[in-house]
């Protein structure tokens, strides 16, 4: 599925299965998604949700497309509206051109997560299975400053390895690697000064179905 991406950007680092094209946008692409990113954030503003056991997530959030990512005390799940109300903004021709470049032969995505580390946000270690169809890969865009990306296996306490995701880097999880846990450990806060004031943005895109 990514034959068409790799025949540009030659063979993904692979690690447990997740496939990371490190550099895979051009720097005119990253400011140019950026700016859309940023415009998704006006419409439909950055939250911090709950997670199921009463914890404030330390990444703020906001999704575009069909539906979006939720958690509250209820539990993780997809809604059609962001918290204020508002349907999600459309995602981006910009985003959805990457999405098509390395999965052609996937069905347009459902959901854009967008997820914001400022200074000491961090994202525990998960599994994405809170979409109806585990058959289409997950792509995520990795924009701003730098970020310790681990990867283990499908179960929880397995062992596990880790890479600093940079700046314009693509990662895609599909095939046995789809049900594979993985989170951020740490950013470099300030290595990167693609997002003002600093931090990173990562957008996850999903057939949700
Ligand atoms: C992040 N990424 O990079 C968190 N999920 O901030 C993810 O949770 C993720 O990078 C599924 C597929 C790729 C990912
Ligand atoms: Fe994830």
């Amino acid at each position: 599925m990514v034959k068409e991406a790799e025949k540009t950007l030659g063979k993904p680092l692979c690690v447990a299965g997740f496939r990371i094209f490190q550099a895979a946008l051009e720097r005119g692409v990253r400011s140019k998604v950026l700016a859309d990113v940023l415009q998704i954030i006006e419409l439909a503003p950055l939250f911090s949700p709950m997670t199921p056991y009463g914890r404030k997530m330390s990444v703020q959030m906001t999704s575009a497309g069909r539906l979006g990512w939720y958690s509250d005390r209820s539990g993780y799940r997809y809604a059609e509206r962001h918290p204020s109300g508002t349907t999600w903004p459309q995602i981006p021709a910009s985003v959805l051109e990457i999405w098509q470049a390395f999965l052609p032969d996937a069905p347009p995505p459902d959901s854009c997560l967008v997820n914001y580390y400022g200074e000491g946000a961090r994202m525990g270690l998960h599994q994405d299975r809170d979409e109806g169809d585990f058959s289409f890969p997950v792509l995520s865009v990795s924009l701003g400053d730098d970020a310790l990306f681990r990867m283990g296996g499908t179960v929880r306490r397995g062992k596990t390895s880790s890479v600093w995701l940079k700046s314009g880097d693509v990662v895609v999880i599909g095939g046995a690697a789809r049900l594979a846990y993985h989170g951020i450990d740490r950013i470099r806060f300030g290595s990167s000064s693609l997002v003002p004031g600093g931090g990173r943005i990562n957008l996850t895109l999903r057939v949700v179905r």
